[in-house]
């Protein structure tokens, strides 16, 4: 099923200069970018992205972490994308995640795992609308998709 799915590189990727590591990775798969934003998230935002986790011990050194810095938001398009973006992803804790993922291969801990993605259909939802505005997201295709989905 084609979906939209709401991406985040998290401030220690850009940082660390992975943005360009990560996004090839993201385009080699065969997503597609509707939107691409980079921006440092006010204080709020990142607390109203994060509410699930509001109460949690983390979630101070969380809110602290994600306005340290700029981070790239973006949207991506594909089949199955949400679940798809999260495989490449790799679990939460970095030490967990399977090698050949973002966060095996590229992070070291859960509190500096490099990459958001909405984890199902409500929350990419969610997401896209707390981060984007109709305008900024383009229905497009690339030439290329054929090569991916016959
Ligand atoms: P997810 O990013 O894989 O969806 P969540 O459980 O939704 O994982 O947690 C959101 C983010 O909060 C994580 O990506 C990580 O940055 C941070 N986080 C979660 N658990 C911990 C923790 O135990 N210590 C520090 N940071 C945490
Ligand atoms: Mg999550």
């Amino acid at each position: 099923m084609m979906e939209r799915t709401f991406v985040m590189l998290k401030p220690d990727a850009v940082q660390r200069g992975l943005m360009g590591e990560i996004l090839g990775r993201i385009e080699a798969k065969g997503h597609r970018p509707l939107a691409i934003k980079f921006m440092r998230i006010p204080k709020e935002l990142a607390e109203c992205h994060y509410a699930e986790h509001k109460g949690k011990p983390f979630f101070n050194g969380l809110i602290e972490y994600m306005t340290s810095g700029p981070v790239l938001v973006m949207v991506w398009e594909g089949e199955n994308a949400i679940a798809s973006m999260r495989a490449m992803m790799g679990a939460t804790n970095p030490q967990n995640a399977a090698m050949g993922t973002i966060r095996g291969d590229l992070a070291q801990q859960t509190g500096r795992n490099l990459i958001h993605g909405s984890d199902g259909p409500e929350s990419a939802k969610r997401e896209i609308e707390l981060f984007f505005n109709d305008y900024e997201i383009l229905s497009w295709k690339r030439t290329s998709d054929p090569w991916f989905l016959e």
